[in-house]
């Protein structure tokens, strides 16, 4: 059995840093390089990597204690392990301590020895104690796969940033592909070589970045067969990912994870966080002074994290804000005090209805337009047909006219039923014709879609209708059932009312409102008449439709309606 003390690293001079947290405990099988506690300066707080892959046998250290450079963290057994440690045991032989791991100016040491056998490349400077050199890196853009510009569209660190390595530099955009360059080494943001926008390619510059301690990635990314000249100069040019050029395995530098990298203004060096969850936290665009740590001294996790994207997301008032409507949040009152009152849940369809059409309202600008079809030869017609219904078990209500003459409608005017892909930029046109019906149920609006209503006749679209909406009031839809629509009739006719302006159900950019038919006096050029009088509305999205669009479609689908040889005809 092989035993390795793991002791703390070089930790950036820091004295009496705090252990926040254990990473892992006895029994524990642990990786090369994998976090074994998290240590916490008055300046930063930062994992501490395994130097040796190997189960872990005692633990030398518990939170709360102060520790420096040196001191022992855990023992390992390495001997399951000897083939991952086998670099780990040279480093070892060139060690006087056969027990202690080496530290960072140790491992610093020894590649310095390894890179001296195989020419004279290192200079007296390197030599000093590793702590006490501070060097100057250029972060440059790596290979990112393509000899063309890409765009730096976000710059993720400001001056007087302390990063740890790993972390986000830049984001770099080309016409294919976002990526972040991340930081071969921890150290301070010195100076901002670029500016958001620019155009780079692989080898431009990014940051200049302040190294403590002469880094080992900084060494590591020396070009090879680099002169004595070169390694003595302090201002390294470093292109990452730069650990791959790293021999392994080797102890890394301690994660630092560091000051403010959220924003300029942002106090987050104050809190206890680890730079993974600092990174989780930029990604999500979070603030991580609004997190509740539930860590060891409030130390933010990962889980708190999640949690808090989670609740916001949740929040009302977080979704009208995503949206971009900027609507203040409307105050609950106690009604109570006015009267008695009675709370009810409202039912789960009730609340998705609510959502989307708070969705759809803040995001779609309405217009509605409005006209009534001539039914009276079409209801003569119905009428007639009343024999015919009762014979077949069937009942024919204007429904299934009106989704077939939509269906017709939408065909000759495709637009009707698009709707918008890529932000705007583009629009998908259907070549089916799938239209949902709103159905009013006592759980709530539910939406079932009749498939290819263009190619099925009135008598089948009547059955479906009258399946669709039994099954919607007695909860048995499928899902499958729901979906596809292109464009929706939201019929109030057999309810009343002389017009609305129902909600376009988007992503569809088109509805229509049906009330209810009634008997209406029409000057035909010479007299009134009796005539039975259909009010419809069409709302429609006017990013997609426009007046002329829209007034097309109605009266052509007046027409059908109006006149039911047209009807016959499709
Ligand atoms: N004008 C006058 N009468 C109408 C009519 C209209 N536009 N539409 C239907 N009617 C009549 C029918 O002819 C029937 O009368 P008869 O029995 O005398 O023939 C009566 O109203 C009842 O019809 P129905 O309810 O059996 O069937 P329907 O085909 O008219 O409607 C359905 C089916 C599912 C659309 C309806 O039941 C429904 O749920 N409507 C509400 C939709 C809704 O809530 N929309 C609002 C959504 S929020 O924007």
């Amino acid at each position: 059995m092989t035993h390795q003390t793991i002791v703390v690293p070089d930790i950036g001079g820091a004295e009496g840093a705090e252990v926040v947290e254990l990473l892992v405990a006895v029994g524990d099988a642990i990786e090369l390089e994998q976090s074994l506690i998290v240590l916490e300066s008055d300046k930063a707080s930062m994992e501490i990597p395994a130097s040796h892959a190997g189960v872990v046998v005692e633990l030398k250290m518990a939170v709360g204690d102060q520790l420096s450079e040196g001191d022992a963290i855990l023992v390992l057994d390495t001997s399951a392990a000897d083939g991952d440690n086998a670099e780990a045991s040279h480093e070892e032989a060139l060690s006087t301590d056969q027990s202690a791991v080496s530290t960072d100016a140790d491992l610093a040491s020894v590649q310095r020895v390894d890179e001296g056998s195989q020419g004279a490349a290192v200079s007296v400077d390197l030599e000093a104690s590793a702590d006490q050199v501070v060097s100057e890196q250029i972060v440059e853009v790596p290979d990112i796969g393509t000899d063309g510009d890409v765009e730096v569209v976000e710059l993720c660190v400001s001056v007087g940033d302390m990063i740890g390595e790993g972390d986000s530099v830049v984001v770099l955009e080309s016409d294919k592909a976002s990526m972040e360059v991340p930081s071969p080494a921890a150290g301070e943001v010195l100076e901002l070589l670029i500016a958001e926008g620019a155009s780079v390619t692989q080898g431009a510059a990014l940051i200049k970045l302040s190294v403590a301690g002469g880094s080992l990635p900084a060494m590591a990314a020396t070009p090879a067969g680099a002169t004595a000249a070169d390694s003595t100069d302090t201002t390294v040019k470093t292109s990452p990912p730069v650990a791959e050029a790293n021999p392994a395995p080797q102890v890394s530098a301690p994660k630092v994870s560091a000051q403010p990298s959220l924003s300029a203004s942002d106090e987050a060096s104050d809190l206890y966080v680890g730079p993974a969850v600092r990174k989780l936290a930029r990604e999500f665009g979070v603030d991580l002074k609004a997190v509740k740590g539930s860590g060891p001294k409030g130390r933010i996790v990962k889980e708190d994290l999640q949690a808090y994207v989670s609740q916001r997301l949740a929040d009302p008032a977080t979704r009208a804000v995503s949206v971009g409507s900027g609507i203040p949040e409307v105050a609950e009152i106690d009604f109570s005090k006015f009267g008695p009152v009675r709370h009810e849940e409202r039912s789960r369809i009730d609340k998705v209805t609510a959502t989307n059409m708070s969705k759809s309202w803040l995001n779609v600008p309405h217009v509605t337009q409005f006209d009534d079809a001539d039914i009276t030869d079409l209801e003569a017609f119905r009428s007639s047909l009343k024999a015919e219904a009762e014979q077949r078990g069937s009942k024919l209500s204007p429904v299934p006219f009106i989704i077939k003459a939509v269906a017709i409608a939408l065909n000759a005017n495709p637009k009707l039923k698009s709707s918008l892909a890529e932000q705007g930029d583009m629009l998908v046109y259907k070549d089916y014709c799938h239209i949902g019906m709103a159905v009013d149920t006592p759980n709530g609006l539910v939406v079932p879609v009749i498939r290819d209503a263009d190619k099925k006749s009135i008598w089948a679209l009547s059955d479906e209708i009258r399946e669709l909406a039994a099954k919607a009031k007695d909860k048995k839809l499928k899902p499958d059932e729901m979906q596809g629509a292109v464009f929706t009739v939201s019929s109030l006719g057999n309810i009343g009312g002389r017009g609305f302006t129902p909600i376009v159900n988007t992503p569809e950019v088109g509805i229509l409102g049906v009330s209810k038919a009634s008997t209406q006096p029409v000057w035909d050029g010479s007299a009134f008449q009796p005539r039975t009088l259909l009010p419809v509305s069409l709302s429609y999205d006017h990013r997609v439709v426009n007046g002329g669009d829209a007034g097309r479609f109605l009266t052509y689908l007046v027409t059908l309606l109006s006149d039911i040889r047209q009807l016959a005809l499709n």
